[in-house]
């Protein structure tokens, strides 16, 4: 999706790769370079002038944290700015208690992925609410009979009326089936139009003063380039915005504009689309998309190279991550190394107490297996490795093969994986884990310089 910054960002990065202190210059150079990417890459004019400006502010003049380097320090600022620049809030759907008629309303283009998105998130909330899907596309009957065909696929109820021909009417009518039906979640799909106009805003408007909506969403080709910015403001100017969905994630087209809907709107991005599939899509993360686009799996892998052994501050941040439910696949191999650089699993072991009595040959075993999944994880592309979507069964099939190892044994990462990012998910959990260390006469700051 943002190969293009993501190369000028990686260009711009390695100049300063290793640098213990930057001078202001190279990081104003660094910026505007960066910020030059992000505009070609359809962000706004505006957000990017303000990204260089924040970033600016964060990184210019200051002391350097003690134990970490220059370049180091700034990639953090630099992402910090960026993910306060996409927009780091609120995601998923607000949903009212059960039992209350949560009513989401999506509108947006002919075309964004309404109705896809309508059957996405049915799929997405129907083991937590009693979902009706409802059809309002009174232009064009083929898309009432394809919201049909969805719901069956998500297997959730639907509500359509191909005879009336006033949307407001047909919501109306599903209504009172929704409350027959003890559903909890309507999802409503809307018409759209090629372009803005009056009578699809009056269409809208009279729905919203039919029912009680408890949230306006729209949904927005995030491939559209700078029209969304005209699209997104005219229908905050109408209706209102209460968050923004972006679809068509998953294509390889420039997708910043998108980005910066955050800045343009005010609305935060709840979810994503990541492909056609009513599967494919993603409660938004916006660390995730920040570290994709400056390629941290990549200056991750820079960084192992450079250094012998892993840092303080590196072990804490990468603690923060598994804290923040941040952790992937590019962490879990840096802590493969890190264990081996530290002289392997065994001797790590014994600086637990009661750790020397554990079995030597347990643990050689264990490091072999650290190793093959070491190799798995770098059979996976940068994007796969973000961890931001479940692997499927034609990705763990190329992935195994690319590694030359078993889909079992893909399987067993993916399930180590995801073992670990549960048990450190929480910060309840990292409290237990804080008391356990306790009683073992350990401080998570041992803990941290284990890792
Ligand atoms: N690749 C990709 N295609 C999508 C996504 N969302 C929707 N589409 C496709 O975009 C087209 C239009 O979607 P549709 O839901 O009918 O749009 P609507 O007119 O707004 O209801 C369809 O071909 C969808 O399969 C997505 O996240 N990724
Ligand atoms: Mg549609």
């Amino acid at each position: 999706m943002f190969d293009s910054i993501t190369k000028s960002v990686t260009t711009a990065f390695s100049k300063i790769r290793g640098k213990r202190v930057l001078t202001d210059k190279e990081i104003t150079d660094t910026l505007i370079t960066i910020k030059e990417a992000l505009l070609s890459a359809d962000v706004s004019t505006q957000a990017a002038d303000k990204f260089l400006e924040e970033a600016k502010k964060k990184a210019v003049g200051q002391e350097r944290i003690e134990g970490v380097e220059g370049d180091n320090q700034f990639i953090a600022y630099v992402h910090d700015t960026l993910v306060d620049m996409i927009g780091d809030g609120v995601s998923g759907l607000k949903l009212l208690e059960p039992e209350k008629q949560t009513v989401t309303l999506l509108f947006g283009l002919q075309g964004s992925g309404k109705t896809t998105t309508a059957a996405k998130l049915a799929k997405f909330y129907k083991e937590k609410r009693r979902v009706m899907l409802v059809g309002l596309d009174i232009y064009r009957p083929a898309a009432m009979e394809q919201l049909e065909i969805l719901a069956k696929d998500v297997g959730v109820l639907c509500y359509t009326d191909t005879k009336e021909k006033k949307a407001y009417k047909i919501l109306k009518k599903a209504i009172l089936v929704a409350k027959k039906e003890h559903v909890d979640l309507m999802i409503v799909d809307t018409a759209g139009r090629l372009e803005i106009d009056d009578e699809m805003m009056h269409e809208l408007r009279r729905l919203l003063n039919t029912i009680n909506v408890t949230e306006r969403l729209l949904v927005v080709d995030s491939t559209a380039g700078q029209s969304v910015y005209d699209v997104a403001s005219s229908f905050q100017k109408n209706i209102g915005i209460d968050g923004v969905i972006l679809t068509k994630f998953d294509s390889g087209v420039r997708g910043g504009a998108a980005l910066s809907l955050k800045y343009a709107t005010g609305s935060e991005v709840r979810f994503v689309g990541v492909g056609e599939h009513v599967d494919d899509i993603d409660e938004f993360d916006a660390k995730r998309v920040a570290g994709q686009i400056l390629g941290m799996g990549d200056i991750v892998k820079l960084v192992e190279k450079a250094r012998s052994a892993i840092s303080e501050k590196e072990a804490e941040e990468m603690l923060k991550k598994v804290i923040e439910n941040n952790f992937d696949y590019n962490d879990f191999m840096k802590q493969i190394d890190a264990t081996s650089k530290m002289g392997g699993l065994g001797k790590m072991i014994n600086m637990v107490p009661g750790g020397s009595s554990m079995d030597q040959g347990l643990l050689g075993e264990q490091e072999l297996k650290f190793y093959r999944y070491k190799v798995i994880i770098q059979s996976m592309t940068a994007k796969e490795r973000l961890a931001m979507f479940p692997l499927n069964n034609s990705r763990r099939v190329r992935i195994a093969i690319g590694s030359g190892t078993s889909v079992y044994e893909v399987n067993q990462l993916v399930k180590q994986f995801g073992l670990m990012k549960n048990m450190m998910g929480s910060s309840k959990k990292m409290d237990k884990l804080a008391k356990s260390l306790g009683q073992m006469g350990m401080s998570m700051d041992d803990l941290n310089k284990l890792m």
